[in-house]
C-alpha cells in the first residue's frame, strides 16, 4: 500500500516571481479602493440620496451597519461621524448646502 504512493505522478506547479504577483495585486488593490470612497455615500450603492441619510441615522441611533469605510460618512469633515454629518448631507442634498467634504482624504 504504502509502495505505491511513489508512484503517482507529481503535479507540477508553476510559481511565479514574486514581484509580478506582488505588483498586479498591490495595482488592482489601489483601483478598488479609490472607486469605493464616495464621500456621502455611506450604504455604497455608488451614489449619494436619501437612502444615506436613512443608513445613517441607522447606523448612528439605532445601532446599523457602519458605513465602510466610515470615514466616507464623515461629509461635514469633523474627524467622527455623527448626527452632525446627518444634518449636513440633508442640507446638501435638499437646501443646495455646500459640497460634502471626503473625510476620507
Ligand atoms: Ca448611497
Ligand atoms: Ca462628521
Amino acid at each position: 500500500m504504502i509502495g505505491t504512493i511513489h508512484e503517482l505522478p507529481l503535479p507540477k506547479i508553476v510559481i511565479p516571481p514574486c514581484s509580478q504577483g506582488v505588483g498586479f495585486a498591490f495595482k488592482n488593490k489601489n483601483v478598488q479602493e479609490t472607486q469605493d470612497i464616495i464621500p456621502g455615500d455611506a450604504n455604497g450603492d455608488g451614489k449619494v440620496s436619501i437612502s444615506d441619510i436613512v443608513y445613517l441615522i441607522t447606523y448612528i441611533f439605532k445601532g446599523g451597519a457602519e458605513p465602510f469605510p466610515p470615514c466616507k460618512a464623515n461629509v461635514n469633515g469633523d474627524n467622527k461621524v455623527s448626527v452632525g454629518d446627518v444634518v449636513y448631507l440633508i442640507n446638501y442634498l435638499f437646501k443646495g448646502g455646500p459640497p460634502l467634504n471626503n473625510g476620507c482624504s
